[in-house]
């Protein structure tokens, strides 16, 4: 078993003599060359154990870090001291949430000393994402800040941050004010009351810094042209039809998605991206693109102009042109356009723009075909434990099967597929897993059904491990030592055997 019981498990660890005495140590860094990771490990601390003068016992420094810079770390732990060694800040920062969970155990084990030793570490893929579905069910920023906080535990990089669908639209968009006064509130049916919600520009922007701080890049999504219902119940001129239309209440894929043929929808478009462009530094933008059905474009009169003036063969290649649009207005403000696996779908005559990444979500094979053809990747299949809506299981009658998800699976995960092309292996950002919430509110379920599904998810994408299954009976002892973590962070884990 690997020292320290870190996860996702270090590239390197190797014990030194003696122990580092954490007797009356106070818990705080002094922030050397990264003043703004001590301030942020400090507060973290702080939040567990409260607040303690900065002790010199902690350093952070350049010396001694590894070659690579970026997010690679050098973590020393010797008698005398500790000291986290990176060339980059985000280097520096994960180091220090390894120590973070070295303390964390050492504390709620009662424990005086720390093994001394030197861990030595580097990811293996950028993309390291959780995504979470704050339209099916509204998030709060407090709990969306708690979760940044435990994600950076894990060397998590992306938050990828669902912000409409059917049932609920979260980001105030100037030109189009009742997108949320209209869009973001819907019936529960089943508990008899309006739900939603939305988030101001000050929410938002204080998510993004308290992302950026922990080296945590947000990744906005705005589903479009379908899961559109809340845009259309506040203007139902964007529909086919006309509508009416309301904010959906019930679950499922639906037919009314956005007019191809009415240019007001590029229009919203522009202005959507305005607003992302201005509160989201990253360079990513997600277009959504799921799961559109073309029944409304078949039999609308606008839709079908559009599609003779494009000169389509039908119209099940509007959507392709649609993908083509919404990623030229994001490349003109810089951006690169993600979409889910459908955008490589009917491109004949609008071939997929060389600035979109995608996706994968229904398998691995949509990923592996969009590196074969030079676009950027993310991995998260339903198929290998990345749907953390799906139900916890193990039983073995059920794992395998779609609806449910296993830890293993998720340890499992890998990216880059034994029969991708090196060219494309290349292509290929890392992973994440999805949290959707039509049956998930905000809370202890919420937690329930991300941990720790994500440790093991956040391990596959860190770990450059190449063999086929990794250690399960590892990374169980090590989990079990970690849960005494999460429960001293007071998040909620499924408990069950780790099948
Ligand atoms: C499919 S994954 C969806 C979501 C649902 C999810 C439920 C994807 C791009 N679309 O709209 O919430 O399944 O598992």
């Amino acid at each position: 078993m690997n020292d320290y019981a870190i996860i996702p498990r270090p590239a390197s660890v190797s014990r030194g003599e003696g122990t580092f005495s954490c007797r009356g140590v106070p818990w705080a860094a002094t922030g050397g060359d990264f003043g703004s990771e001590a301030g942020v490990f400090n507060a973290q601390l702080a939040a567990t154990f409260g607040e303690t003068e900065a002790s010199a016992k902690i350093a952070l420094t350049r010396e001694g870090a590894p070659a690579g810079g970026g997010e690679s770390f050098r973590l020393e732990i010797r008698t005398d001291g500790i000291a986290a060694c990176a060339l980059d800040p985000a280097g520096a920062f994960r180091g220090l949430q390894a120590l973070r969970q070295i303390i964390l155990s050492a504390e709620s084990e009662g424990r005086l000393a720390i093994p001394c030793g030197t861990i030595e570490d580097a990811p293996r893929f950028p993309w390291r994402g959780l995504m979470l579905d704050c339209s099916r069910n509204f998030f709060s920023v407090g709990f969306i800040k708690k979760l940044l906080d435990a994600l950076s535990l894990h060397h998590v990089s992306v938050f990828h941050w669902h912000l409409t669908d059917d049932q609920g639209w979260r980001l105030p968009v100037a030109p189009f004010p009742l997108l949320t006064e209209i869009g973001s509130v819907r019936r529960d049916t089943r508990a008899w009351r309006d739900v939603g919600g939305f988030y101001s520009e000050d929410d938002i922007r204080e998510i993004v810094a308290h992302a950026a701080e922990r080296h945590i890049e947000v990744v906005p999504e705005v589903d479009l042209p379908g899961h559109a219902s809340a845009i259309l119940a506040a203007y139902p001129e964007l529909g086919c039809t006309g509508g009416p239309y309301r904010v959906e209440e019930r679950f499922g894929v639906f037919e009314d998605v956005l007019c191809a043929g009415n240019d007001r929808f590029l229009d919203l478009a522009e202005a959507i991206f305005d607003v992302l462009d201005r509160l989201f530094p990253s360079r990513y933008v997600h277009i959504g693109g799921d799961e559109v059905p073309t029944t409304r474009w078949e039999a609308c009169p606008k839709c079908q102009r559009r599609v003779a003036e494009l000169g389509l063969d039908g119209t099940w290649q509007l959507q392709s042109w649609i993908t083509t649009q919404l990623a030229g207005m994001l490349a003109r403000r810089g951006k690169i356009a993600v979409g889910w696996d459908e955008v490589l779908e009917n491109t004949e005559r609008f071939p997929l723009p060389e600035n979109v990444a995608v996706m994968s979500w229904r398998g691995s094979k949509g990923g592996k075909e969009a590196a074969t053809r030079g676009r950027p990747v993310v991995m998260s299949p339903t198929t290998e434990g990345c749907y953390l809506d799906y139900r916890h299981t193990d039983d073995p009658e059920e794992i395998g099967r779609l609806g449910v998800g296993t830890v293993r699976q998720g340890l499992n995960l890998r990216p880059v597929t034994p029969d991708m092309p090196p060219e494309a292996a290349a292509l290929v950002l890392g992973g994440q897993g999805n949290l959707w919430t039509e049956a998930v509110p905000a809370g202890r379920l919420a937690e329930h059904m991300i941990f720790p599904r994500i440790c093991a998810i956040a391990e596959a994408l860190w770990t450059a491990d190449p063999a086929a299954d990794r250690d399960i009976a590892d990374f169980a002892a090590r989990l079990k030592v970690h849960r005494g973590r999460l429960d001293r962070l007071g998040l909620n884990h499924y408990r069950g055997r780790l099948e």
